[in-house]
């Protein structure tokens, strides 16, 4: 019985996985509409379905085996699926826990990870002002200025963005230091040291990991 339905959830999230490979949008909705009526954990869903995904698909861009319109495809069935998703991953508070300003950082397009970062804030109850990507450090400056938030959120993924991560993280500091507005950053090739280095108040692996960080440092 137990081996019958493990059978059943790999072969769903095996669908989904492929559906995201070769970037079929309507599947990917459908199948992840039907993995949520069985009853799976969205949180695998998302973790061993669909990243799983886009990592395989990062892979093959490197070796050369699959080309920039083939990561788009898949990143637009990504999409699609969180859409399905998003109502079971997230569950709204009421009453905000802290205003939160997010972008992935300027010459930077990827969007993905910094969506799902917003998303999981926004379900622990934050009020997420999303500035969307290739934000310039001055962009951020200007949302701290209209919206006062508690944190200001940093993606990265691409190494050669990552100088202009640091180059943000230090005008926030120099400017906002009176209420010294809490930075944290994250994204593939972002770690740890990185972010210490840069002087960011904080890093995270995953999105879940981010609301847990967001709760602490506004403590
Ligand atoms: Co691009 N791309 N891409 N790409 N792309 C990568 C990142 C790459 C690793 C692929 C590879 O070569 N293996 C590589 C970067 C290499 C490097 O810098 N070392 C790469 C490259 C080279 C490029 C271009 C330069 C290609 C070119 O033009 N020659 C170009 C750059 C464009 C630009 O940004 N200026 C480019 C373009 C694109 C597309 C537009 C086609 C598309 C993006 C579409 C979109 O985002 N809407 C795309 C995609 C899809 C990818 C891969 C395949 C998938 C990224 C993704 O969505 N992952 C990626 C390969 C990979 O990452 N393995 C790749 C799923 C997502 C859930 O994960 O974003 O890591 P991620 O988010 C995670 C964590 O990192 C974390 O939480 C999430 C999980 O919960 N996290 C945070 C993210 N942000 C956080 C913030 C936080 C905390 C946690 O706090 C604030």
């Amino acid at each position: 019985m137990i081996d019958g339905s493990m059978d059943h959830m790999s072969r769903i999230l095996r669908q989904i996985y492929e559906s995201i490979l070769v970037g079929d949008h309507t599947l990917v909705r459908d199948q992840v509409r039907q993995a949520l009526a069985e009853s799976l954990d969205p949180e695998t869903i998302l973790n061993e379905g669909m990243i799983a995904a886009m990592k395989e698909v990062g892979e093959r861009f490197e070796d050369g085996s699959c080309y920039i319109p083939d990561m788009l495809i898949a990143a637009r069935a990504m999409q699609a699926g969180l859409e399905v998703l998003k109502p079971a991953l997230v569950f709204a508070k009421v009453k905000p826990l802290g205003k939160v300003v997010v972008g992935t950082i300027k010459g930077d397009i990827h969007d993905i990870g910094k969506n799902l970062v917003c998303m999981m804030l926004e379900g622990a109850g934050f009020e997420v002002i999303d500035l969307g990507v290739d934000v310039a450090p001055e962009e951020y400056l200007a949302a701290i200025r209209e919206h006062n938030p508690d944190l200001v959120g940093i993606s990265a993924l691409l190494t050669t963005t990552m100088q202009n991560m640091k180059t943000a993280v230090e005008a926030i500091h120099a400017t906002a230091q009176d209420r010294r507005v809490k930075v944290i950053v994250g994204g593939a090739p972002v770690t740890e040291d990185f972010a210490r280095r840069i002087g960011a108040d904080g890093y995270a692996t995953d999105a879940n990991k981010a609301v847990n960080l967001a709760k602490t440092l506004i403590q």
